[in-house]
């Protein structure tokens, strides 16, 4: 199997052992083979039903894993600095609603968002991107946000854009300007979020950078009709809404977001029950986001029992961000979704592929195998599937396929 890496995955995939889930509904359940043409899945089946073109090239998987190309469908990847104070500060016991009060927060790391060049801020996520993609990320969402001006967030997207071409992996933009009330702006939220409304989201829009629109609703961002005000110019320019939604208290977002069918709402810890039902109506994924829970050392543990009962679906991600989740490794949030969430190791892989997908719009292409699909697998040397979510602090290196090409091998 070991090749050179970037070559093309064309050629038929064999002995490989295929995790509960990873194929698409129409691929027969026995298979252990996958045909790969052009970068497309060609078949999936059983190696002895393959039919084969000649000369077809033959990968042999070694009998490891198979899982789809995971997903992380909510980051903030793009941004100057890191913010390693802040950590020392809520030690010493201040909440992370007191530094963002005391002007630490969002807005330090807006001005050392704003101060760094776009080549400066594609070189620092690129960096960050290599973890995600040497665990076998293929898909990712990318929010700006920490522009908080139409020029800066330009330029964080922009950023999000070359990112996915210079690596090869799909990016799902989310214009995030209503994050936090930029310096300039303090006292005058309306005429920010006039701005945003108004001038930032039509502007990069009409650019092709937006693929999704998120606020932060919450009580030191924006307000529920502040959220309401930018849904609505989401809506009027056709643009999908997700939201950062209960998660340091119950604004009433989750129910107000799924009114405007948003693809997600995410964090969620004081979700209520009538936003479980709402969610649960509007078909609205909710992600789960251990690593900002773990950071901000939170106590209020998602309803994910209710989640579970509603059957509404649930993704996990990273929520990469130099404030509440410095996390770079997706696995370690599996791992923290079952042990701090108590969510089964199926759903925690489900929250990174096939959920993870829906929360993107995704799910015609991405989260499953299957014919039709773009070639973006993962490979793992394991002996059994729950080594994914198990081991903590390493990971097993695998055999990465992404848009058709194999980029790693152990
Ligand atoms: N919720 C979060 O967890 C991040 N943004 C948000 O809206 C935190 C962003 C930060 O502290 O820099
Ligand atoms: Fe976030």
């Amino acid at each position: 199997m070991r090749g050179s890496v970037h070559a093309s995955a064309d050629g038929l995939w064999f002995n490989l052992r295929v995790a509960p889930g990873a194929l698409t509904v129409d691929s027969p359940p026995d298979s252990d083979a996958l045909l790969v043409q052009g970068g497309q899945i060609a078949w999936v089946g059983r190696l002895a039903d393959a039919v084969l073109p000649p000369a077809t090239p033959r990968h042999d998987a070694g009998g490891c894993w198979l899982t789809p190309g995971l997903i992380d469908c909510h980051t903030h990847l793009v941004y100057g600095g890191q913010r390693a104070n802040e950590f020392a500060l809520r030690l010493a016991g201040a909440s992370y609603e007191e530094v963002a009060r005391a002007g630490g927060g969002i807005v330090s790391s807006v001005r050392a968002t704003r101060e760094a060049s776009e080549d400066e801020l594609l070189a620092s996520a690129s960096a960050r991107l290599q973890s995600l993609l040497a665990e076998g990320v293929c898909a990712i969402e990318i929010k700006s946000g920490y522009g908080l001006s139409l020029a800066h967030e330009r330029k964080q997207l922009r950023v999000a854009r070359r990112l996915g071409e210079l690596h090869g992996l799909t990016v799902r933009t989310t214009f995030l300007g209503a994050h936090a009330l930029p310096p300039e702006y303090a006292g005058r939220s309306a005429d920010y979020v006039d701005l945003v409304c108004r001038e930032m989201l039509p502007a990069l829009a009409a650019e092709g950078l937006v693929d999704a629109v998120d606020v932060f609703c919450e009580r030191i961002a924006f307000s529920l009709a502040e959220t309401e005000q930018v849904f609505q110019a989401a809506q009027a320019l056709g643009l999908p809404v997700k939201l950062h939604a209960e998660q340091l208290s119950d604004m009433g977002g989750a129910a107000l977001a799924a009114r405007y069918g948003a693809l997600s709402c995410d964090h969620i810890e004081h979700l209520s029950a009538e936003g479980i039902a709402a969610m649960r109506r509007s078909g609205t994924v909710a992600v789960l986001l251990p690593g900002a829970f773990y950071t901000l050392r939170d106590t209020q543990v998602p309803p994910i029992q209710a989640l579970r009962e509603a059957g509404v679906p649930m993704a996990v991600s990273t929520d990469h961000n130099p404030g509440t989740s410095p996390a770079l490794s997706l696995l370690l949030m599996v791992n923290m979704a079952c042990t701090l969430f108590r969510l089964t190791v199926p759903e925690a892989l489900a929250g990174v592929t096939r959920h993870a997908a829906q929360a993107l719009g995704l799910q015609d292409s991405h989260g499953q195998l299957g014919p039709g699909r773009p070639a973006n697998w993962v490979l793992w040397p394991v002996g059994e599937v729950a080594e994914l979510a198990y081991w903590l602090g390493q990971r097993p290196r695998p055999t990465v396929v992404r848009q058709g090409r194999i980029t790693q091998t152990p």
